[in-house]
Formats: C-alpha cells, sequence, structure tokens
C-alpha cells in the first residue's frame, strides 16, 4: 500500500480551495493509501503572532478537517508540534540546502508583497517542509497547486543529501489533483486563508450569503451575455463542484445565453456549497461539543508519526556522523 503524506497550516479557517485542492484528495485516498496528514502548526508561526489566536486556529483547523471527512480509522492525522523530531531532520537538510534553493521559492516572494515580515522562519519555510515530508518516508504527497514547487525542493534537497550520503530518503512523487487550478478568492486574487478573500463553508448561512455576494465581478447587465471563464464565481463553482460535473457545464451555458445575472450565479454557489457541505456542517457541531474524542485521535497519529519519525532522523544522524 502507498504510503501518503500532506499537511494544512492553521493560519485561519479553511476555505473551498483548500478543500477542492488537497482535502478531498485526502479523503479519496484514505481507502486504499496508508496516510499521514498533519496540521502543520510551527509552520503557522510565520505568519500568527498571537498564542491565543494560534491555538484558536490550530483547534478550528483540526475540526474541520475530521468534519470534512479525514477519517481517524484510516488516517495518522497530528499536529507537527507533537513530532519535534521534524525540526532535527529541517536542521540537517538546512546545512546540504543551497541559499539560491530557497531565493527562488515564489510563495516567500507572494508573501512579502503581502505585507508580511520576511522573518526566516519564513524564508526556510520549505526546508522544514521537506522535513515534514520525508520524516514518515511517503511515495505520495497531494496538495495544491501553489505547493507544486515546495515539493519540488523537497526531491532537490533529498536527492542532495543521498547523493552526499548515501541512500536516506526515499524521493516522494508529487500529485496535483486532475483539474484542480487555483481556486480564487472573492476578489479574484488566489483564495488565501490569510488574505481575507476566503469563503469558509463552516460559515453561518447568513454570513456565507454575505461573502458569496461580496465576489468580484464585471458590470455586464442581466441580459448580455458572459464569459464563464473570466468570472470568478463560475471559478469557485467549477472548482467545488468539478470541471466534467453537468451542474458546471449547464452553468457555463447559462453565462453564454445571457439572461442571467451575477446574482443568480452567486445564488447558485450558495446552495452548492450548502448542499455539498450539509453532512460536514453537521459533523463539525458534533466534534465540537467532543473535545475529548479530538485530543485521542491527536495522540494515536501522533505516536504513529512520532515512530516514523525517529527511525528516518536516526537513519540521517548516523549518515551525516553524528
Ligand atoms: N486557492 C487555492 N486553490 C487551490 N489549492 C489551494 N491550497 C491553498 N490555497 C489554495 C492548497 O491547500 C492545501 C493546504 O494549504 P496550506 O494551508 O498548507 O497553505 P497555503 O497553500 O499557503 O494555503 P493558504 O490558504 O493560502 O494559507 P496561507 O494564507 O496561510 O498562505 C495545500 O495543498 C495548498 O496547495
Amino acid at each position: 500500500m502507498k504510503r501518503v503524506l500532506s499537511g494544512i497550516q492553521p493560519s485561519g479557517p479553511l476555505h473551498l480551495g483548500n478543500y477542492a485542492a488537497a482535502i478531498r484528495q485526502f479523503i479519496d485516498m484514505q481507502a486504499d493509501h496508508e496516510m499521514y496528514i498533519f496540521v502543520a502548526s510551527y509552520h503557522a508561526l510565520t505568519t500568527v503572532r498571537d498564542p491565543k489566536v494560534l491555538r484558536d486556529n490550530v483547534r478550528q483547523v483540526v475540526i474541520d478537517c475530521l468534519a470534512f471527512g479525514i477519517d481517524p480509522q484510516r488516517t495518522n492525522f497530528y499536529l507537527q508540534q507533537d513530532v519535534p523530531k521534524v525540526t532535527e531532520l529541517a536542521w540537517l537538510l538546512g546545512c546540504m540546502c543551497p541559499k539560491h534553493l530557497m531565493d527562488k521559492a515564489t510563495s516567500f516572494k507572494d508573501k512579502l508583497a503581502k505585507g508580511l515580515s520576511a522573518s526566516i522562519g519564513l524564508y526556510t519555510y520549505p526546508i522544514l517542509q521537506a522535513a515534514d515530508i520525508l520524516s514518515v518516508d511517503p511515495d505520495v504527497v497531494p496538495v495544491g497547486e501553489d505547493q507544486r514547487q515546495h515539493v519540488e525542493i523537497t526531491r532537490d534537497l533529498a536527492e542532495k543529501f543521498n547523493a552526499a550520503y548515501g541512500p536516506v530518503f526515499k524521493i516522494p512523487d508529487l500529485k496535483i489533483r486532475e483539474g484542480s487550478g487555483l481556486m480564487p478568492g472573492v476578489d479574484g486574487q488566489k483564495m488565501s486563508k490569510s488574505y481575507g478573500n476566503a469563503i469558509s463553508p463552516f460559515l453561518e448561512e447568513k454570513a456565507l450569503k454575505k461573502v458569496i455576494m461580496k465576489i468580484t465581478t464585471d458590470s455586464k447587465g442581466v441580459d448580455e451575455a458572459k464569459d464563464p471563464e473570466t468570472c470568478t464565481v463560475f471559478q469557485i463553482f467549477r472548482g467545488l463542484a468539478g470541471v466534467n460535473d453537468p451542474r458546471t457545464a449547464e452553468l457555463a451555458e447559462r453565462y453564454r445565453k445571457g439572461g442571467m445575472g451575477y446574482g443568480v450565479a452567486k445564488q447558485a454557489l450558495l446552495e452548492l456549497i450548502l448542499n455539498h457541505f450539509g453532512p460536514a456542517r453537521k459533523r463539525r457541531v458534533e466534534l465540537m461539543n467532543d473535545p475529548g474524542y479530538v485530543e485521542q485521535v491527536l495522540r494515536q497519529g501522533a505516536a504513529a508519526a512520532n515512530a516514523k519519525a525517529s527511525d528516518v532522523t536516526a537513519r540521517a544522524r548516523k549518515a551525516v556522523g553524528l
């Protein structure tokens, strides 16, 4: 059985982009893969400075993931902070990492452009991410398009390490869900937890409607024909429903024909979200009321991840001469 690893940052409530590109892949893969999914709490320190906010975000992301359908019977689900060996592994990998590999990371540049502070943690975050990945010897790393470069950096670093010290790390494959590009947020930029443009499917219905109605569109009138490909509402709808879903084709047709205002398309998106996430929204309320269960899930996941990380780190330490 192939082993899978991926992570999610607790930098804010999970959104439709996280779900459509990443979490849905994890749920599909649970049936026939050995799964390791973690909440990247060390990574979130690069953007979250308030301890209470960090704790709340971690708790919320854990509950959201379980509500979406990450099944602890099939997935080792854990917090990064409960597997401290990854920080040791990050140091060993960092000592092999040429500076130019970090200089070319586009996510760092994007975050600076958005006004985040250029901390060393943010700059070297792909090294810690490489350690997270390599710590469980996975075969496959499923991620969204924006994480492609980071997984490539992981492969690169592991290859450099192996070339210097022998075959310590397994080189994992990258997996991007077919047809899932980057999902735009309400302002048309990449939907992101920390950019204030995200749509969380767990918002109260009224608040959800308010966010959806804020999605930016052009000013075409009801009767005019519209291009779905350039419309953020349509792109979000397609990202969630799926490229080959008949509802996507039907909505595209209504755009092209004219006679449908953007308000109607937004209402269709609201209904799609409420339908798709109905069971998850119910499950989330149950999970919020069962902290004991959530803690036990995380403990069990961390035990499995620690066992793997200890083996891999011992291999790496021995190889470098420690
Ligand atoms: N807009 C998006 N479209 C498609 N996939 C996305 N992902 C994130 N945003 C989009 C994918 O979701 C997974 C979890 O992401 P992450 O939490 O590890 O970090 P991220 O990519 O940095 O996500 P955000 O929401 O943009 O968070 P912040 O604001 O903290 O940077 C990943 O597989 C990612 O590809």
